[in-house]
């Protein structure tokens, strides 16, 4: 019996096919109460809207107000990024509201042989100066966790660590095909702990408030907000092709890529790397990281009215194949890692499968097979995706796929 009282880090994550509850897929093309969905009419005008109102108010939770007024300012700009290959711009975003201001810095690589770039966005997880080995990027004041691995402490980044992370960002290849790279330290935007009196959040409260209401934004749906303000910018951007504009991001921000992707329609593209539960995995199976579990470890990523499903998941009634099929008909990449069983690649995959059914809806290809594919062979349609051998993480393969599948689509 539901017991939200429980501990869920007592129970052992399943990863057997044959433990698997019995459940029904919700079907993307039929209404909450009942009705067929066969046109592309019904589905803008009636099912989508349904399916995302539900998630807003019970997954990531919506935004108390609209908040998109910012002031940019250029920090810091270069010709000679990259091997010469590209142009460096660094620009802050500053929002003001209830006597409080947020910032947060936007690296930028754009390929100097290109006059209006499309590009790839995305969040890194710590600091933009670990992206690339780039002495000139700004190093981020924002919090930071600790960590004994990378050498931070005193929740400070510092020289230290400048491009610890260049294995993630395929910088120099993404530049080569002709695309630009934006990425913002997520930490700017909220930082990633329970603590709501920081980050954006706090910037909307009503006098008094301490933290969101049941049914408002988490720190997912505030990372997907500072994906839409980046977007914003793009839209002013002289040398950035705003309309190709693909969002992308590694597992906790391929959930927050995602849910930008469904709720700011101006993204071209999206790609979820490796997002698990609460980004492409259907919750339903329950297979490794569960509702309860990613609900007990971070509290604060989702709405208050998600918890209502901790060990609870037969009760909800969509899944995250509904949540990909608010991007369609736009082009979306999902994919796994073979060694990533925490985020269930089989239902990563399966969410893919079921939530091309709405593509079909527009003519887009999707998954058409419920067979997941062999590792290391992406199947690159519309809705495309890929499982390739090795651990959570994002590689020169993953960049690879994305870059080729993204000049395609676009
Ligand atoms: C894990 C979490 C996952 C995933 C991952 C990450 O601890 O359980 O949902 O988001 O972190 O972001 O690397």
């Amino acid at each position: 019996l539901l017991n939200t009282q429980l501990s869920f880090s007592q129970f052992e994550p399943n990863y057997d096919e044959s433990k698997i509850p019995n459940f029904d897929i919700p079907d993307p093309l039929t209404t909450f109460d009942g009705q067929k969905i066969t046109r592309k009419g019904q589905w803008k005008r009636i099912r989508r809207p349904e399916l995302y109102t539900f998630f807003e108010e019970n997954v990531y939770g919506k935004i108390p107000a609209e908040f998109n007024d910012f002031s940019a300012k250029i920090l810091e700009q270069g010709e000679n990024a990259i091997n010469g290959k590209a142009k460096r711009r660094q620009v802050e975003l500053s929002f003001d509201r209830n006597g409080r201001t947020l910032h947060f810095t936007m690296l930028i690589y754009l390929p100097k042989n290109v006059k209006k770039a499309p590009l790839f966005l995305g969040y890194n997880f710590l600091g933009n100066h670990t992206v690339a080995d780039d002495e000139n990027i700004l190093i981020s004041e924002a919090w930071a966790r600790n960590s004994d691995k990378y050498g931070i402490s005193g929740n400070k980044f510092t020289s230290a660590t400048r491009g610890i992370r260049t294995n993630r960002w395929a910088i120099e290849e993404i530049i080569d095909a002709g695309f630009g790279l934006a990425t913002i330290y997520y930490g700017e935007v909220d930082p990633d702990k329970d603590d709501f009196t920081d980050g954006v959040h706090s910037l909307l409260y009503s006098q008094g408030q301490q933290k969101p209401n049941d049914n408002e934004w988490g720190s997912l749906a505030a990372w997907a907000w500072g994906y839409s303000r980046a977007m914003d910018y793009f839209e002013k951007s002289k040398d950035i092709n705003s309309s190709k504009v693909v969002v992308f991001g590694h597992s906790r921000l391929g959930k927050a890529a995602l849910w930008a992707g469904a709720t700011d329609e101006r993204f071209a593209a999206v790609i979820s790397n490796d997002s698990g539960c609460g980004g492409a995995a259907l919750s339903k199976r329950k297979v490794g990281e569960t509702v309860g579990r990613i609900n007990e470890s971070f509290p604060h990523w989702f709405s208050g009215n998600f918890k209502a499903y901790n060990n609870n998941e037969e009760a909800l009634p969509i899944d995250q194949h509904e949540l990909l099929a608010l991007i369609a008909p736009r082009p979306l990449y999902v994919a796994s890692a073979q060694e990533d069983q925490w985020a269930d690649p089989k239902g990563e995959f399966l969410s893919a499968h079921y939530a091309s059914e709405v593509y079909k809806l527009f003519k887009k290809d999707g998954i058409a097979t419920d067979e997941m594919p062999m590792t290391n062979q992406p199947i690159p349609n519309t809705l495309a995706y890929h499982i390739r051998t090795g651990i959570h993480d994002v590689t020169d393969y993953d960049w690879e796929q994305y870059i080729q599948w993204a000049q395609k689509q676009l």
